[in-house]
């Protein structure tokens, strides 16, 4: 038996088979497009948070690993805080998020390179389906809290991204969250 708790209105968790990491800015180079401006920012500002509940060892197959990922207001230019984002390493796997507290967006992209984005606001619903890259990005002035349900062979393939980034990026247009398309790599 384990025993752990979720505060239903922060997502924070506490307990057994709990890890946590935060990405500072320094570790986030060439994430955002604007790399010149990260790198002028103050390098220990935590753009986002990740606890999580992981009770078998990753890549074991048939578990589930249990989040919330803290996503902190803020932007690199005009581009919102966001997560590195990931197609999982087995591309079939699928994943909930659900939104528990502040404003942001899910953004999905497809392996033919489509980039779509979903609104998140307090209780909305989000399934990832397999073969689909994600990303968490904060458009409003709190912290974006979001859960996550994934399973624990998923892994994370960071490295697709960082080769051929997402095809869109999400950027403050006069004040409106705006899917911009990206430069080609
Ligand atoms: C989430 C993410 C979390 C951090 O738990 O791992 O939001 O984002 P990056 O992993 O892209 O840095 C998840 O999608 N797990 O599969
Ligand atoms: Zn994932």
């Amino acid at each position: 038996m384990s025993y752990a708790t979720v505060d239903l209105l922060t997502g924070h968790l506490e307990g057994d088979g709990i890890a946590d990491s935060s990405k500072l800015l320094s570790q986030l180079a060439n994430v955002f497009a604007d790399e010149a401006c990260r790198a002028a920012m103050d390098q220990d500002t935590i753009v986002y948070e990740v606890q999580s509940q992981q009770l078998v060892k990753e890549g074991e197959p048939g578990g589930l690993f249990f989040g919330t990922s803290n996503v902190m207001p803020g932007k690199v230019g005009q581009e919102y805080f966001m997560t590195k984002g990931h197609y999982h390493a087995k591309r079939e796997c699928a994943e909930y998020y659900w939104c528990i507290q502040g404003k942001g967006a899910l953004i999905l992209m497809d392996e033919a390179g489509n980039t779509t984005m979903e609104p998140m606001f307090p209780g909305s619903l989000h399934y990832i389906p397999g073969y689909v890259a994600h990303r968490l990005a904060n458009t409003g002035d709190e912290v974006l809290r979001v859960g996550a349900c994934w399973p624990s062979d998923a892994g994370h393939d960071y490295g697709s991204i960082v080769e051929t980034s997402f095809s869109a990026r999400l950027m403050d247009v006069d004040g409106v969250p705006t899917l911009v398309p990206a430069e080609k790599k």
